[in-house]
């Protein structure tokens, strides 16, 4: 599966917001993500704005902003119209469907409203697909698991991941991809091919191997090459530690990493 084209496997999804970004990835030509893991708006929009021409997708941890408004979301959906990417609000949900279904639809942020893409961890069981998708699916929102970690000593591996594995299997309509390190898990179901799911990898760096706080990078060849992932994550490999942003070194990164994740994907496909 992973040596078909983006553009290919379109049609083997029925989610909307997959067929979306596999088609946004096959158009644009980059399978790089920015984290936007900054906490002022201007920061944020500023940084959105400068990588924007590179990026397939956004991702937001909205709840960090100081300065959060509904401003920010009509201008991060001006954005998104403006550079053609979609928007993943990695909000991790963990908790039962009935609470869940609430944060994703009402507090102050209303994440169901403009989040193309969230994510949860699979630890509550397959409930909380159940209330994620309550809300979602009708907005044609898309969810991923977050099957395995970029983290030091995480726990999500082995079994847990195999599980997460069959919850996705079991509601395909709604999760369409995980957050994962590799493609293994999915192996031996994908050879069948009717199956495709989209594997974002977090952890990617090129010029350090990870953080005083269990973070672990791989490159952008690793991870779409030799792991078979399909899109790149990239935060303060992009941006540094977010003060003082200086644009056109943002800039010149996002091309950097975009250039690298399209290399090894096309390195890939011609396997
Ligand atoms: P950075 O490239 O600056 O290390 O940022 C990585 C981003 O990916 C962070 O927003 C983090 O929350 C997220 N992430 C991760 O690093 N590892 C995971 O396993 C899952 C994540 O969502």
């Amino acid at each position: 599966m992973s040596r078909l084209s983006y553009g290919h496997r379109v049609e083997l999804h029925s989610n909307s917001a997959a067929k979306a970004l596999l088609s946004l990835m096959e158009r644009k030509k980059t399978n790089l993500c920015v984290s936007v893991d900054v906490t002022s708006k201007a920061s944020f929009l500023t940084i959105i704005d400068a990588v924007g021409p590179d990026v397939c997708l956004v991702k937001t941890h909205i709840d960090i902003i100081e300065d959060f408004d509904q401003d920010l979301i009509t201008k991060l959906q001006e954005l998104s119209a403006k550079h053609d990417f979609l928007i993943f609000e990695d909000r991790k949900f963990a908790d039962i469907g009935n609470t869940v279904a609430l944060q994703y639809s009402q507090g102050v942020h209303k994440i169901a409203s403009w989040a193309h893409i969230t994510n949860a961890h699979p630890v509550p069981g397959p409930g909380i697909i159940a209330g994620l998708g309550s809300v979602g699916h009708p907005l044609g929102r898309g969810l991923l698991l977050l099957s395995e970690m970029s983290t030091k000593g995480n726990l999500a591996t082995g079994l847990y991941t195999e599980s997460a594995v069959e919850m996705a299997r079991q509601n395909r309509d709604f999760v369409i991809g995980f957050i994962a390190m590799s493609r293994d898990s999915l192996h031996q179901k994908e050879k069948d091919d009717s199956e495709d799911f989209l594997i974002l990898t977090p952890g990617v760096g090129l010029d350090t191997y990870g953080d005083t706080m269990g973070q672990q990078y791989k490159t952008p060849y690793e991870v779409v090459f030799n792991r078979g992932c399909d899109v790149i994550i990239v935060g303060r490999g992009i941006y540094g530690d977010g003060k003082n942003i200086d644009i056109s070194s943002v800039q010149t990164q996002a091309k950097r990493f975009r250039q690298e994740g399209w290399n090894a994907y096309l390195k890939r496909i011609d396997g």
